[in-house]
């Protein structure tokens, strides 16, 4: 009696740990395409009002390349001024060069503020 009940009580403890493995594994899943925002090319590019990547990483005093392919004008502002494209035309490029202090700069379109996005300086 008392060692089918033990056996009955690993049984339940495998069943435990079996479910918190699949928890864990269906917790983490999601995670795996979130690298996609971020890049390391020189690249922003604009499309229906977004800017993509939406975290760029860049050596210090990089190029950065600016490509609309929006039908609107946009615009790259740092919010702390380091950097301003000034317009870009619908279709057009311009580039600018990237702050040489380290740092996370966050710039935002200034004909459409709700636009944001952030360069990594590193
Ligand atoms: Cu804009």
């Amino acid at each position: 009696m008392n060692r089918n009940l033990g056996k009955s009580r690993a049984f339940l403890l495998t069943g435990a740990l079996l479910l918190s493995v699949a928890a864990v594994s269906v917790a983490t899943g999601p995670t795996v395409g979130a690298s996609s925002t971020s890049s390391t090319s020189n690249t922003i590019t604009i499309s229906n009002f977004m800017f993509k990547p939406m975290v760029l990483k860049v050596s210090p005093g990089a190029t950065i390349k600016v490509i609309n392919k929006d039908t609107s004008v946009h615009t790259v502002d740092a919010t702390g001024g380091q950097f301003n494209t000034g317009n870009i035309l619908p279709g057009k490029t311009k580039s600018f060069k990237a702050p040489t202090k380290p740092g996370k700069y966050h710039y935002i379109c200034a004909i459409h503020t709700f636009m944001k996005g952030t360069i990594v300086v590193k």
